[in-house]
C-alpha cells in the first residue's frame, strides 16, 4: 500500500533552531530512501516565493499561507514536506493544518527554545537590532508570537543536540504511522 504524504510543520521564535532541525530532518528522511522530500525553509521561500512581503500581519499570512499551499500540494503526491518559517499566528497555523489533513498528514512542531536563548544565540545580530529598534515588528520583542496550544511535538533545543532532536522527532512520525 502506498504510504500517505504528510508535513511537518516547524514554527517557533527567530533563532529558535527550526532551519537546522529542518535541514537534518530532511537529510535523514532523504537516507532513509523511498520518498520524496522536499524543505520549504523560511529564507528560501521568502527569496524564491514571497520576495516582495514584509513583517505585518498580513504579510505574514500570506507568506504562511503560499508555504500551506506549496506543502498541500506536495503531501497531496504522497511527497513529504518539511516548513520552517516563524507563523507567529494560531488562526494561519490552524488554517494551513486544515488544508493539509484534508489530503494527508500534518505533524506541527513547536520549536518552543525560549527568547533569552536565541537572543544569546542571536547568531544573525537580529535580537540586537530589534532591541536598539532598527528593526520594527520583530518576533517576540516588538511583534507577537502566539504559542502553539496543541503541536504534536514542542522541542526546546536549549542544551539539546541536534541528532538527539531528530531522533526524537522520528520516533513521533514513526508512532504516528508516517513511516
Ligand atoms: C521576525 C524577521 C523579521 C521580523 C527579518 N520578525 O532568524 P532568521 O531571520 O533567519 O529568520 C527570520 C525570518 C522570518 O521569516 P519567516 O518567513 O519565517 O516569518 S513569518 O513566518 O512570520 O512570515 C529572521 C528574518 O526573517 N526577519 N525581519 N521583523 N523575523
Amino acid at each position: 500500500r502506498e504510504r500517505q504524504g504528510f508535513t511537518v510543520f516547524f514554527t517557533g521564535l527567530s533563532g529558535a533552531g527550526k532551519s537546522t532541525l529542518a535541514r537534518a530532518l530532511a537529510a535523514r528522511l532523504m537516507e532513509m530512501g523511498g520518498r520524496c522530500v522536499t524543505l520549504l525553509d523560511g529564507d528560501i521561500v521568502r527569496r524564491h516565493l514571497s520576495s516582495e512581503l514584509g513583517f505585518s500581519r498580513a504579510h505574514r499570512d500570506i507568506n504562511v499561507r503560499r508555504i500551506g499551499f506549496v506543502a498541500s500540494e506536495i503531501t497531496k503526491n504522497r511527497g513529504i514536506a518539511i516548513c520552517a518559517p516563524i507563523a507567529p499566528y494560531r488562526q494561519t497555523r490552524r488554517d494551513v493544518r486544515h488544508m493539509i489533513e484534508a489530503v494527508g498528514g500534518f505533524v506541527e512542531i513547536h520549536v518552543s527554545t525560549p527568547i533569552e536563548t536565541c537572543e544569546t544565540r542571536d547568531r544573525k545580530g537580529l535580537y540586537a537590532k530589534a532591541r536598539a529598534g532598527l528593526i520594527p515588528e520583530f518576533t517576540g520583542v516588538s511583534d507577537p508570537y502566539e504559542v502553539p496550544e496543541q503541536p504534536e511535538l514542542a522541542i526546546d533545543t536549549t542544551g539539546l543536540g541536534i541528532d538527539e532532536a531528530v531522533q526524537q522527532i522520528l520516533l513521533k512520525l514513526e508512532h504516528e504511522g508516517y513511516l
